[in-house]
């Protein structure tokens, strides 16, 4: 038989196996800026972000950089800079698929992963599970901050904001790009989660405006593409402040 029918009764109900009571540990960045090191050469890559280490705790690592030096740069990076490291994979599958996709991820020594939150809670609760069996974290993907998400993601990120609550996820991804997105998104999620925002610099997005509902910014080509990326980041601080 190609189909197992027995395993399908295993696979987890959306609504069932919501888990209310569920604490996800809220992290703590040094000067609300996350790294998002997308650079693709490695020792271009560890040349920055050592020249940032200093102003800079946490570390967003994703496809960019996995696909081109391999999954090992996650503890690499991890150790190197002893940062916490939030994996960017926007994990949008089946749940079973969502579940090894964060085994793995977990294993190679991430802090965190990002899940896309369209999906539905049954996927994002396989994240969930893998999450909290390992105390570690995951991030909730709401709404995208590039022009594209208008069409689709924008009418539904409310909702996916407010499944999130109801699954007792801790934190979230919300765009800096639409200050106005993230007011609603951080309605919907209360002032207790932890929301962090990327889109800020070069994708459009302020700063200071951004921090008015998220707690941290996600920066990344206009801190590693800058002449002086250690500057950039000291002017960025100064502009928060
Ligand atoms: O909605 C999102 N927008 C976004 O830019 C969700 C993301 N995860 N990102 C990521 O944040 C993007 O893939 C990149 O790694 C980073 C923003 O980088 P930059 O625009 O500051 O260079």
């Amino acid at each position: 038989m190609l189909i197992d029918l027995e395993n399908k009764k295993n696979e987890p109900s959306p609504i069932k196996d919501i888990n209310h009571n569920l604490q996800l540990f809220i992290m703590k960045v040094k000067n609300k800026i996350i790294l998002a090191m997308d650079i693709m050469d490695l020792k271009q890559a560890l040349e920055i972000t050592e020249s940032v280490s200093k102003f800079i705790d946490t570390i967003k690592i994703g496809y960019p950089l996995t696909l081109s030096a391999g999954m090992d740069c996650i503890s690499l990076f991890k150790e190197n800079f002893s940062s916490k490291i939030i994996a960017d994979f926007k994990v949008a599958d089946i749940p079973e698929t969502n579940k090894k996709i964060c085994q793995a991820t977990f294993d190679a020594g991430a802090d965190a992963i990002i899940a896309h939150g369209f999906v539905g809670p049954d996927s994002v609760m396989a994240c969930l599970d893998v999450a909290r069996n390992r105390n570690k974290e995951i991030f909730l993907l709401t709404e995208m901050s590039h022009p594209g998400a208008e069409m689709f993601l924008k009418g539904v990120s409310n909702k996916i904001a407010k499944m999130g609550v109801e699954l007792g996820i801790k934190n979230y991804v919300a765009p800096s790009t639409r200050p106005d997105r993230l007011k609603e998104i951080r309605k919907v999620v209360g002032k207790e989660s932890f929301m962090i925002s990327p889109g800020v610099g070069t994708q459009g997005g302020d700063p200071r405006k951004t921090l008015k509902y998220s707690n941290a910014l996600i920066i990344g080509r206009s801190i590693y593409l800058a002449e002086n990326p250690e500057k950039s980041v000291e002017k960025i601080i100064e502009s928060i402040k």
